[in-house]
């Protein structure tokens, strides 16, 4: 039997969003590579995909390591010992339709001008328009379908045009100028000139976090860029702030610190589902904790709850780990109503092996959770969750807590329906997929199976996260305003079509992969 792998190629000018990444960026007195290593692992929640680090050695060369799998998968002493060098980036990338090669793991280098390295995390929103800009107009040739490779290029080709040999820090900040003119959309970047210096920029609406933060050394001042704070608390970097909108920092490899607002029009949106989801609890960003913000989700809850009378009616709170439990928590002490965990999750879920002959089967949630059934059985059950997406998951579970004995099953989501799709590098499904797109919440309910759905409403959720002192964000996901602008139906639509797509090349080539298992097994 043969055992050719076929892979089949997904459109080239598919656009890979680098959604849900985690990015870091090191100017230090002291080899890097360890610290980089270390803060990556503490961005791990942000993506598990693939990971990443590049180091700027002496005379201006650049070691890097890039592959999928976790961190600690990726970095082997032999890659650490050849990090080399007092500053460098990392990225992890969490896994998304059409982001499945190592050629698409990051950071990314170019050579020309001055050998440069980016990492990223965000979409670009009109990265297909830029793709045929660089291609005709600039001349420059890309080699993935990855965004985070359209920004490199597009930061390159203003940097040159600099026309310099010895660039200053005000000539960086032109580059970026120029990035600002050109791309659209959700994006935290590092980036690293060889020789130089380590720079990093936030989307003119700061839509993606982004915050840095410094520690003393004997020998002075040492900057770490970040995602999220936990990884410069990790590191003992003190968080100095956010990167504002629009703005940008650059600090040369001697520790000196230069920033400048590029873009005067600048709106912080901050994307408000790093609050509700992705954020670690421990990180503040914008200057608000994550853990807070949950707190007073679950306290707004909470008074939604006793607004429509449920409250008489619910014997016990339980969390669906682990997001929703510092929302839970807060919920049920607001309502005086007993906390309970009435599911455990797995947290080492293993390997899927793929036997000959079996497809690729999902998981269920059944061996991801398994609940403690007498603190569901004989009761009525308000189960919390940070969010409905799909809606799978949660339908699962209002089905487990009734098979465990529950009388009634209240649903209750820490955040508004989830109607739109996230374009600002969320993986998010498209809108077919989406429980609440288009439907009611009685709809949905039904959908679900629960006796009551019980949404956070989206006034209740700024509230929660801004305090009445910030008011906007990026809620485009559950209300369908992208502060872009630039998103139409069209955009969506077309989003939509390259999902199936993508969601088609990956089943195909997991099923050419069973065959060439077989293959192997038949002819051993
Ligand atoms: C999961 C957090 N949270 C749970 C992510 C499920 C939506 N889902 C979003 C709910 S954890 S579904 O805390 O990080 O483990 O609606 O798509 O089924």
């Amino acid at each position: 039997m043969s055992s050719i792998k076929l892979r089949v190629q997904s459109n080239r000018d598919q656009n890979c969003q680098n959604d849900m990444c985690g990015i870091v960026g090191i100017v230090a007195n002291q080899p890097v590579n360890q610290l980089l290593y270390d803060a990556l692992t503490v961005l791990q929640h942000r993506g598990q995909d693939a990971a990443g680090i590049v180091t700027c050695g002496h005379h201006g060369r650049f070691y890097l390591r890039k592959d999928m799998g976790l961190v600690r998968d990726v970095f082997r002493e032999k890659h650490m010992l050849k990090l080399v060098g007092s500053m460098g980036l990392g990225h992890v990338r969490y896994p998304t339709a059409g982001s499945d090669s190592t050629a698409e793991a990051q950071p990314f280098y170019v050579n020309s001008p001055y050998g440069i390295t980016l990492a990223h995390n965000g979409n670009l929103t009109n990265a297909d328009e830029l793709k045929e800009q660089l291609f005709v107009e600039d001349q420059r040739h890309l080699n993935t379908n990855s965004d985070s490779e359209v920004l490199l290029n597009v930061f390159a080709h203003e940097l040159a045009e600099t026309g310099k040999l010895r660039l200053t820090p005000e000539d960086v900040f032109k580059g970026v100028a120029g990035v600002y003119r050109r791309c659209q959309g959700g994006f935290a970047v590092v980036a690293m000139i060889a020789g130089f210096g380590v720079l990093a920029f936030r989307d003119p609406y700061g839509i993606r976090p982004l915050c840095f933060g410094q520690r003393q050394s004997a020998e002075g001042t040492e900057y770490m860029i970040a995602s999220e704070s936990v990884a410069l608390d990790n590191e003992g970097f003190e968080l100095v702030r956010d990167v504002q909108p629009g703005e940008a920092i650059f600090i040369e490899k001697n520790g000196r610190f230069h920033n400048k607002q590029c873009i005067q029009d600048k709106h912080l949106h901050s994307c408000i589902f790093e609050y509700v989801y992705l954020a670690r609890p421990d990180s503040v960003i914008d200057g608000i904790s994550v853990y807070n913000s949950r707190l007073r989700m679950g306290e707004k809850l909470a008074a939604k709850i006793r607004r429509l009378g449920y409250d008489k009616e619910i014997d016990v709170v339980v969390p669906i780990p682990d997001t929703s439990r510092t929302s839970a928590m807060q919920l049920a002490e607001t309502l005086g109503i007993k906390y309970r965990e009435g599911f455990i999750k797995n947290r080492y879920i293993g390997r899927t092996f793929i036997m000959p002959g079996q497809q690729l089967r999902k998981r269920s949630v059944r061996q991801k959770l398994n609940p403690i059934m007498h603190e569901l059985k004989d009761k009525n059950v308000l189960l919390v969750d940070d969010s409905i997406v799909r809606g799978t998951t949660s339908g699962q579970i209002i089905q487990m807590a009734r098979e465990a004995g529950s009388k009634k099953v209240f649903f209750a989501s820490a955040s508004p329906p989830v109607r739109f799709p996230n374009v600002y590098g969320i993986d998010m499904p498209s809108c077919s997929e989406l429980v609440a797109h288009d439907r009611s919440e009685q709809q949905i309910c039904d959908d679900l199976g629960a006796d009551a759905l019980i949404y956070q409403d989206i006034e209740d959720l700024i509230a929660a996260v801004g305090q009445g002192r910030v008011n906007d964000f990026d809620t485009a996901c559950f209300d369908g305003h992208y502060v872009t602008g630039d998103i139409n139906r069209q955009y969506l639509n077309l989003l939509e079509q390259r999902r199936n797509e993508a969601a088609r090349t990956q089943r195909i080539n997991q099923e050419s992969s069973e065959d060439t298992e077989i293959g192997l097994y038949n002819s051993a």
